[in-house]
């Protein structure tokens, strides 16, 4: 520990080391170049499934180009061989980036190979393969998409109650998900889901629609998403953010993916900053990580760098996100035992080491991975 300790770390370095919590990770989204290439995508397909990252001068950039690309990625896990495979590598890259508890989502469908139970088992199966190996907490929620008619949005929930009775340490929650700008929020399905014990993280005000932004907070779900359009300096309305500060749901940021989507122009103008000032629950999540190639690190590294955070509120924020997850009373206490002991035992110094000002985009130390070996602390969390 010794040359950690006298070392001078970038916020950067920071943000890899810590250990993180995601909350909003899409899994047909979150797929890195390896894994598409290993599942049969050519390379303009790949380049295809990454462009937004490469137009992000782009003055009018939108929402829309961004739901014409995960089709690339359904298209390359149409099996459950490979959409097995493609769910393990994004276990694995959310754990090598220091992610000690991840929320994966995905929307159930049925292909030739395969029905959305067996779509639904395969995911399960992988997570709890992954859970030994890879030593890395996995929770499950299941999306149903807003292009879903009512029917089969039913048929969806069955199958999903069907398989939280099944799998209960897995199966936690049920999101809304896809396109914002069609189809709407059916309270009535969400109430069901609710009554059968899953809990709801609802995609949120990604575009203006008070509307549908007032029926969601009525409901009042265990969570949001993106709810960039909700403070009336977004075009939300006063009557709305009146109800949501009654309301306080925490809301999952996905800050790359609203500047690369355009719904938010720049990094320091991203709505967490008034999430910051007033206090109000939030996390800091990817959303897709491999359309936006991003990671968790670098997210951390933008709320730290755009918003002026120090190394001890960034901390705090993951207490909370802890407390935000899904996960029973018992493992939110062991995580945050993890989170402690990284704190005290490994990174007390670094509080003070890392500065602002100091900010440098140097690469990754390799040592100072080694010095931070995390194994210790993963024997006594399982
Ligand atoms: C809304 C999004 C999204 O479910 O096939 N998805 N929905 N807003 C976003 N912001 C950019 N990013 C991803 O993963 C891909 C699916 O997640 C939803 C879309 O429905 C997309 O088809 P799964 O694993």
């Amino acid at each position: 520990m010794s040359n950690l300790k006298s070392k001078k770390i970038s916020i950067s370095n920071f943000c890899k080391l810590i250990p993180k919590i995601e909350l909003h990770a899409h899994l047909n989204g979150s797929l890195n170049e390896d894994i598409l290439k290993q599942l049969g995508c050519d390379e303009t397909s790949i380049s295809e499934y990454q462009k937004l990252t490469e137009i992000l001068n782009k003055t009018s950039r939108n929402l829309d180009e961004c739901f014409h690309l995960f089709p690339i990625a359904h298209n390359a896990t149409k099996t459950k061989e490979k959409l097995y495979m493609a769910t393990k590598s994004v276990i694995k890259d959310f754990k090598k980036d220091n992610t000690i508890y991840l929320e994966l989502r995905t929307t159930p469908r049925s292909e030739e190979d395969m029905s959305k139970e067996e779509y639904i088992e395969t995911v399960v199966k992988c997570i709890n393969d992954c859970k030994s190996k890879y030593k890395i907490l996995v929770k499950l929620i299941l999306s149903i998409n807003r292009r879903q008619d009512d029917n089969n949005a039913e048929e969806s929930l069955k199958i999903i109650i069907k398989m939280k009775e099944k799998y209960p340490d897995i199966i936690k929650g049920i999101d809304l998900s896809g396109d914002p700008k069609v189809g709407t929020f059916n309270e009535n399905l969400f109430e069901k889901a609710r009554i059968a014990g899953l809990k709801t993280s609802i995609h949120c005000a990604e575009v203006k629609n008070n509307e549908e932004v007032k029926k969601i907070l009525d409901f009042g779900p265990d969570r949001l998403g993106h709810a960039v359009c909700l403070h009336p300096a977004y075009e939300g309305s006063q009557e709305n953010w009146d109800l949501y500060l009654q309301k306080k749901i925490p809301i999952e940021c996905c800050l790359t993916s609203n500047v690369i989507c355009g719904t938010v122009e720049r990094y320091e103008e991203h709505h967490i900053q008034e999430l910051i000032n007033l206090r109000l629950p939030f996390s800091i999540c990817t959303d897709d990580k491999g359309v936006f190639r991003t990671n968790s690190s670098k997210e951390y590294e933008h709320v730290m760098k755009h918003f002026k955070i120090s190394p001890t509120d960034l901390y705090q924020f993951n207490y909370n996100s802890v407390e935000q997850s899904f996960a029973s009373d018992e493992e939110k206490k062991r995580l945050i035992h993890v989170l402690n002991k990284v704190l005290y035992l490994f990174l007390g110094d670094i509080f003070s080491m890392v500065q602002i000002k100091d900010y440098c985009d140097e690469p990754v130390d390799e040592q100072l991975y080694r010095d931070l070996n995390l194994a210790p602390m993963w024997r006594e969390f399982y």
